[in-house]
């Protein structure tokens, strides 16, 4: 398939109303995934903008906000992370954050405008016990009227229906890279692991939040491998969260060189040509991008981001800069609503 069937494919799709069916592919082959993140520039924003416009007002971006209730002392090896106790990361390991304290941070979160509350812990997986305190957590960020989500790391049987059961909207589990990628980055725990875990999840009829981190020192084919693996999932991830990689101090990626922010913009795109109805988040990595390249990043399809001065571990910018940003560029903070995908 050329790239320019895909556009001339996608005017005749235009012309049937938003939301139809038909449009949602779960077929793609790595060779269209790599066609489509290496097209023309111009070419690639645009289509990705028409698809966008289809479905969502592309001057409304989805604000979530995040918590760590859990820091550091993590057991597996991720390469790129803070809080893995294989790596040398300035992160302590800290104790299940109080219900208290959570309650306060959600409560914040939603005076300052978030709709959704997103809180990750630094577990291989969550024991029983531990399931029971976040499940605290969630029927307490519900009660709130926020949108819950959490990132628990793999689930076992059983766990995913809990987690429902206390009225979990979303579950956050990342694919992070192309399978072949995946070694050079993790060794404690295989995609298949993380696949397996993510079909737990949508077994218990939970939204999934699945993406994955660009800048890692994988090649562009790797990012469009990723891409066609999330866009081939029986169901396509509701939220799909792009993140550029954060290089901290201590962990084994903390002196690799930069990516250009052009290829995250191109990752961007293509998620949104071939998950059309996905939420594309705008991750991690913006504190240190400038205004230009978040905008181009709108453009390409991304409609949600993380609002509040942290991440996990790491800065994320300031709420006032933000909200100058959505002023400057006439975006406007999308009101709560669970979408779905197809
Ligand atoms: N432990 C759980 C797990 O791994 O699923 C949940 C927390 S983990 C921090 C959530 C996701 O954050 C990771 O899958 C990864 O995609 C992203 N992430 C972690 N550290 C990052 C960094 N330094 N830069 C960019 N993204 C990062
Ligand atoms: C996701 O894809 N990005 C968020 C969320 N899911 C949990 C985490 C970003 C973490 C960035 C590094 C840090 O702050 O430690
Ligand atoms: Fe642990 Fe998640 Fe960090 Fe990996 S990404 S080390 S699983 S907290």
């Amino acid at each position: 398939m050329s790239f320019a069937a895909l556009s001339i494919a996608d005017m005749t799709i235009l012309s049937i109303p938003p939301g139809n069916p038909d449009k949602i592919r779960h077929d793609w082959t790595t060779t269209e995934a790599r066609e489509i993140i290496a097209a023309p520039l111009n070419d690639l924003v645009h289509t990705a903008q028409t698809f966008h416009r289809n479905h969502f007002d592309a001057n409304e971006v989805q604000v979530s906000t995040l918590l760590s209730i859990k820091t550091g002392g993590c057991p597996e090896d991720c390469s790129y992370c803070s809080q893995s106790a294989h790596n040398e990361a300035d992160v302590g390991a800290d104790k299940l954050m109080s219900l208290d304290a959570v309650r306060a941070a959600a409560l914040r979160a939603k005076d300052s405008g978030a709709t959704r509350f997103c809180m990750g812990a630094a577990w291989r997986g969550p024991k029983d016990r531990d399931l029971d305190a976040v499940c605290g957590m969630i029927a307490e960020v519900k009660s709130l009227g926020l949108e819950s989500c959490v990132t628990l790391g793999m689930l076992e049987d059983g766990q995913a229906e809990r987690l429902k059961e206390a009225g979990l909207d979303y579950y956050n589990h990342n694919i992070d890279t192309s399978e072949a990628f995946y070694d050079e980055i993790i060794s404690t725990r295989t995609f298949d692991d993380r696949l397996e875990t993510l079909a737990r999840v949508r077994g218990a009829g939970i939204n999934v939040c699945c993406g994955g981190i660009v800048g890692m020192g994988e090649t562009r084919d790797d990012r469009a491998d990723m891409l066609q693996a999330l866009a081939c999932l029986p169901k396509h991830p509701e939220s799909v969260p792009l993140n550029m990689l954060v290089a901290v101090p201590g962990t084994p990626l903390a002196n690799i060189e930069p990516l250009d922010p052009l290829e995250l913009i191109r990752a961007i795109a293509a998620a949104r040509i071939m998950m059309p109805k996905s939420m594309v988040r705008l991750s991690a990595g913006r504190l240190e991008m400038d205004a230009s390249t978040q905008a181009l990043c709108f453009l390409a399809g991304a409609n949600s981001i993380f609002y509040g001065d942290a991440l996990l571990t790491t800065g994320n910018p300031a709420q006032h800069t933000d909200r100058a940003l959505f002023d400057k560029l006439g975006v406007r903070p999308m009101p709560s609503e669970t979408r779905v995908a197809e």
